[in-house]
C-alpha cells in the first residue's frame, strides 16, 4: 500500500512543527507550505529537514501563501494530498486589530481558497480537510463551559475571520460531501510557542530576568482566564479528527482554567521567585510585582512586572473554558499534560536559551535581545 500524503499549511509555526513530527512518525509523506521570508523561518522544523537531493524524501517544503489561489491550486494538484491541515493564519489576536484586512484575506478567504482548490481539482472524495478553528469564536461567552453547541460571538478581526473559516468548512462539507472538519482548539502552548503570545512572553521574560538579562516584564490584562493545553497533545487530535468514518467538529480543551496572573506566579515559582502583587486591581496601570527568592539573581523587592495598557485589546476575551467531552467520547482523546508540567517545560527551555545568551554576552558578542 502506498504511504499517505499530507499537506500542511503553516508548517513553520508551532502546531506545524509538532504535527509534522507526528505524521512523519506515522509513516506519512509530509509536504509543508512555507512563506518566503528575508531571513530563514524554519527554526522549528530544521531538525526534520531532508536534503531534496536524496531519494525517497518524506519531508518536502514548498513556497506558498494563503493569499495566492494559483499557488494553492498548483501545489494541491502537484501533491495530490490525502489530507490537508490548514494551520496557516495570521494568528495573533492583538495584531489582527492592526492588520484587519490582511487577517481576513489570509484567515477567512485563505480557507475558502483551499476548499475551492480541492473542488476545482475534483479531489472532494479523495482529500480530507482540517480547519484550525479556535475558542476565540466564543469571544463574549454565552455559556460556561463552552461546547460545540455554544453560540459564537467573535471579539476581534482575527476571530471574525476565523468565524468565516469555520462556516465555509461546514458549508463545503454539507454542499459537496467533502470530509472537512473544524477543530475548535482552546489555547495550546509549548516551548515552540511564538514569543509574543502571553505564556511564552512570560516564561521567556522570567528566565531572562532570573539571569539578569532583562529587568522587567510588561503585560496587559492580568485577569484574563484561559484554558491552556500542550500543543503536542493537541496536534494528535488534529490527526485523529481526519481518521474517523464521518467528518465532524470538535472542541479540544483541558477543562481547567487559570488566569494570566496565575501563569506568572507558576512560571516564577519554577525559578524560586515568589511574586507579591501590589496595586488596585489587575487592570490598573499601577499593578506591579516584586520578588523574593534566593535561586535567581533578582533582588528582594525588585519590581519585575508592570502592567502596560499598550497591551490591552480594544475588545477583550475575558474568559474561556472548554468542555472536551465530545472529543473524549468519540475520538478517545484525553489531554495528557497539566498546566504545571507545561509551565515547567517552557521555563526550563527558556532558561537554557537565556543561559546560552549569557555565555554569548560574556564572550563579547551581541545576544539576541528583542522582546515586545
Ligand atoms: P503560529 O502563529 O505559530 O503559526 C502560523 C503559521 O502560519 C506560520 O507557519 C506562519 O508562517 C503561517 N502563515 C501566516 N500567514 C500565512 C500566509 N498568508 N500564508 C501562508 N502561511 C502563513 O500559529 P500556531 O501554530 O499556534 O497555530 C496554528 C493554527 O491554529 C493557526 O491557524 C491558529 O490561528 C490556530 N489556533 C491556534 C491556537 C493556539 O493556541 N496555538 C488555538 C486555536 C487555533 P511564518 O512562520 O512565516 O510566520
Ligand atoms: P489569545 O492568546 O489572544 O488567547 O490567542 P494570547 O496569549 O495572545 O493572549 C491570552 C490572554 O493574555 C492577555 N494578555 C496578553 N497577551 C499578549 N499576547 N501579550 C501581553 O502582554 C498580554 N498581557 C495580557 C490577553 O489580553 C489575552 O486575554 C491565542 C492565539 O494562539 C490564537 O491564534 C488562538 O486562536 C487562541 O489563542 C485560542
Amino acid at each position: 500500500m502506498s504511504r499517505k500524503r499530507a499537506l500542511i499549511t503553516g508548517v513553520t509555526g508551532q502546531d506545524g512543527a509538532y504535527l509534522s513530527e507526528l505524521l512523519l512518525s506515522k509513516g506519512y509523506e509530509v509536504h509543508g507550505v512555507k512563506r518566503r521570508a528575508s531571513l530563514f523561518n524554519t527554526d522549528r522544523i530544521d531538525h526534520l529537514y531532508q536534503d531534496p537531493h536524496v531519494d525517497d524524501q518524506r519531508f518536502v517544503l514548498h513556497y506558498g501563501d494563503l493569499t495566492d489561489s494559483t499557488n494553492l491550486i498548483r501545489l494541491i494538484q502537484q501533491v495530490q494530498p490525502d489530507e490537508i491541515y490548514n494551520l496557516a493564519a495570521m494568528s495573533h489576536v492583538a495584531v489582527s486589530f492592526e492588520t484587519p484586512e490582511y487577517t481576513a484575506n489570509a484567515d477567512a478567504i485563505g480557507t475558502l481558497r483551499i476548499l475551492e482548490a480541492i473542488r476545482i481539482l475534483g479531489l472532494e472524495k479523495k482529500t480530507r480537510f482540517y480547519q484550525a478553528s479556535t475558542s476565540e469564536l466564543y469571544g463574549l461567552v454565552r455559556e460556561v463551559p463552552q461546547t460545540e453547541q455554544t453560540p459564537f460571538y467573535p471579539r476581534s478581526p482575527y476571530a471574525v475571520a476565523k468565524l468565516y473559516g469555520y462556516w465555509i468548512t461546514v458549508n463545503y462539507r454539507e454542499a459537496y460531501g467533502m470530509y472537512a472538519c473544524n477543530g475548535i482548539l482552546f489555547n495550546h502552548e509549548s516551548p515552540l510557542r511564538g514569543e509574543t503570545f502571553v505564556t511564552r512572553k512570560i516564561t521567556r521574560a522570567i528566565a531572562r530576568i532570573a539571569l539578569g538579562l532583562q529587568d522587567c516584564l510588561y503585560l496587559g490584562n492580568l485577569s484574563a482566564l484561559r484554558d491552556w493545553g500542550h500543543a503536542r497533545d493537541y496536534v494528535e487530535m488534529q490527526w485523529l479528527m481526519l481518521q474517523q468514518d464521518e467528518p465532524d467538529d470538535f472542541v479540544i480543551a483541558t477543562g481547567v482554567q487559570y488566569s494570566v496572573r496565575q501563569f506568572v506566579e507558576l512560571a516564577a515559582a519554577e525559578l524560586g521567585i515568589t511574586i507579591a502583587f501590589e496595586g488596585e486591581g489587575e487592570k490598573e496601570v499601577g499593578v506591579i510585582a516584586t520578588v523574593s527568592g534566593d535561586k535567581a539573581i533578582v533582588k528582594p523587592g525588585q519590581v519585575i512586572l508592570r502592567v502596560d495598557p499598550r497591551y490591552y485589546r480594544p475588545t477583550e476575551v475575558e474568559t474561556l473554558l472548554g468542555d472536551p467531552s465530545k472529543a473524549k467520547a468519540k475520538l478517545g482523546w484525553e489531554p495528557r499534560v497539566s498546566l504545571r508540567e507545561l509551565v515547567s517545560e517552557m521555563v526550563a527551555a527558556d532558561y537554557t536559551a537565556a543561559e546560552r545568551d549569557t555565555l554569548v554576552k560574556q564572550a563579547g558578542f551581541r545576544a539576541y535581545d528583542y522582546h515586545e
